[in-house]
């Protein structure tokens, strides 16, 4: 066995995102492409030698290829050990999980999320540090920095480890184990939900229910979760297999990329509960029989019934969701007496708040959800909960959501995106509004006057530090909001995010429907950022 190291010259575009470097596959095989990015992790990461990493990913294409190089570069860059899941497959929460079960250094996750796969489609690296979150800013930074400066890189010349084969394994001096997928999120699920009360439910016969795994990561996970522990009929998961290009979709949880699973809950025979979850595994959408729970009330309402689930059940320490995420879950926190804090977009400004016990639950309004029991948002977690929630009270997931609303008000919510736009006018939509905010504030637009309006700034509560720009906020004195922001997880031009939120206290009004109880505030949006006239579309190519 040979190390080699090898001269290389920096990339300048890899920069890590809102969750983790994402470039396309031919991108990441270009010569050197990953290689330079790995080194750049080790490079960064103090005291990293004779350490334990956990390294797997989604299934995409060129997931396997690149274990077999990070395992090289990890055994040439003098890595204790590294737990690896079988096949190379682990979901994000269950790398967390392991992560922190094991109390290793860190990990590396191998995905691009909801971005679609295949020979053309993207692939991704993601630095998950010892708490089994993502890499905070500081962390990405350094890589980044590192990347812009490499030289060289270190690599072992050896045979690739067979990966489907659970057992010990010697790659030069460091061990690689290849330990079975699912059994760790498993265990942790068990600890946290009452399964046998969930079984009941799901084995009582008068209840149906739906996964959709979107051919991507959960499907071992929700296989062995809802039909062998669980006991639901066999079927019950749904595009069970992870799949390379995830069958050509798009393994995006929502009304519109989930479209077979929304067919079933919307069709004659609907079942009870439906869900679905996206590429990597820490996204959840929840349906109920013709009904679409928002992410926001999603994590409103696991806050609000938290006490029914026995990992919860003493309360909650706090709660978080992310800037554009709905107010709901605050009128919660504020009935309970609890903390609610407000992060940028991105999982890895929920780690010091979890870590430092002030928040139990957190979520954003891209249907992630999860809680302290790792440091990602946790898809099938979110599944669960809802399931204890619905075994617990009998009632319906629909019943449920219109009860919520009765007691705290309904706030509407949607997100307009317009993806794959030019970049340079998307940028320029952000930078010309971001000038005229200080003229907006006090004034009367339509129906509404400005309260605030500014480009939201961060300080971690925690360790001060300061994260600025983090998006565009017009709040209205009635409680309406808009907010812009540009994607940082896209690999093709620009994808300009639109939220919008309006808060309805009238039960009366509970059953509007969403786009044209915003309507006013959809066309507001468009006339003060002239969103028309910088992307060139005259509607997004997603609502949700
Ligand atoms: C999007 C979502 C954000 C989420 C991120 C990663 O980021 O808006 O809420 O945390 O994806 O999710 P952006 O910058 O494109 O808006 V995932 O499932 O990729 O890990
Ligand atoms: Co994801």
């Amino acid at each position: 066995m040979n190390l080699r190291t090898v001269s290389t010259t920096p990339f300048n575009d890899q920069k890590p995102g809102t969750s983790g470097l994402r470039k396309s596959v031919p991108v990441f095989q270009k010569l050197h492409y990953l290689e330079n990015f790995i080194q750049s992790i080790f490079d960064s990461l103090e005291g990293i030698a004779g350490q334990t990493l956990v390294v797997g990913g989604d299934g995409r294409y060129y997931n396997r290829e690149a274990i077999q190089i990070i395992l090289k570069m990890a055994a040439a860059n003098g890595i204790g050990k590294v737990l690896v899941g079988q096949g190379g497959i682990l979901s994000t929460p269950a790398v967390s999980c392991i992560i922190r079960k094991y109390q290793t250094f860190g990990g590396i996750i191998l995905s691009a999320s909801h971005n679609p796969g295949g020979p053309e489609g993207d692939f991704g690296v993601k630095y998950n540090i010892s708490n089994g979150g993502p890499a905070p800013e500081k962390v990405t930074e350094a890589i980044f920095a590192r990347t812009q400066e490499i030289t060289e890189y270190k690599i072992l010349e050896a045979a690739d480890i067979n990966l489907d084969r659970v057992g010990s394994f010697k790659l030069g001096t460091m061990e690689v184990e290849v330990m079975d997928s699912v059994v760790p999120y498993l265990e942790l699920m068990e600890s946290l939900f009452d399964l046998e009360k969930i079984r009941q439910l799901v084995t009582g016969g008068n209840f149906g229910m739906c996964i959709d795994s979107l051919h991507a990561v959960t499907g071992p996970y929700a296989r062995a979760i809802f039909e062998q522990r669980l006991g639901a009929k066999e079927g019950t998961v749904q595009n069970g297999i992870p799949l390379e290009d995830f069958g050509g979709g798009h393994p995006d949880p929502n009304l519109v990329y989930a479209e077979e699973l929304v067919k079933v809950l919307f069709g004659e025979d609907a079942p009870d509960f439906g869900a679905a979850s996206d590429g990597d595994g820490d996204r959840n959408m929840i349906l109920g029989r013709r009904f679409f729970v928002t992410p926001s009330d999603s994590l409103a309402i696991l806050t609000a019934n938290a006490h029914l689930v026995p990992g919860y059940q003493d309360g909650l320490a706090g709660v978080a969701r992310s800037m554009p995420t709905s107010e709901a879950v605050d009128r919660v926190a504020a009935k309970l007496g609890i903390d609610c804090y407000e992060t940028p977009t991105g999982w890895k400004f929920f780690g010091n708040l979890l870590d430092a016990n002030k928040a139990t639950l957190c979520g954003e309004e891209s249907f992630g959800t999860g809680s302290n029991h790792i440091r990602e948002k946790d898809g099938l977690w979110a599944v669960l909960f809802w399931l204890n929630i619905l075994a617990v009270t009998g009632k319906s997931v629909e019943q449920i959501v219109r009860e919520h609303w009765a007691t705290y008000g309904r706030n509407f919510y949607s997100r307009h995106d317009y993806e794959e736009v030019a970049s340079e006018p998307a940028q320029q939509l952000i930078t010309e509004l971001e000038a005229k905010l200080p003229t907006l504030v006090g004034q009367t637009l339509g129906n509404y006057e400005v309260k605030y309006a500014d480009n939201f700034s961060y300080t971690d509560p925690v360790d001060g530090s300061v994260s600025q720009k983090q998006g565009i906020r017009l709040g209205f004195t009635d409680g309406s909001r808009i907010v812009f922001r540009l994607s940082g997880t896209g690999t093709k031009g620009a994808t300009l995010r639109v939220y919008l939120e309006s808060y309805e206290p009238d039960v009366s009004q509970h059953q509007r429907d969403t786009q044209e109880a915003l309507g006013d505030l959809i066309l507001l949006a468009n006339e003060v950022a002239k969103i028309q006239e910088f992307t060139g579309r005259d509607k997004p190519t997603v609502i949700t």
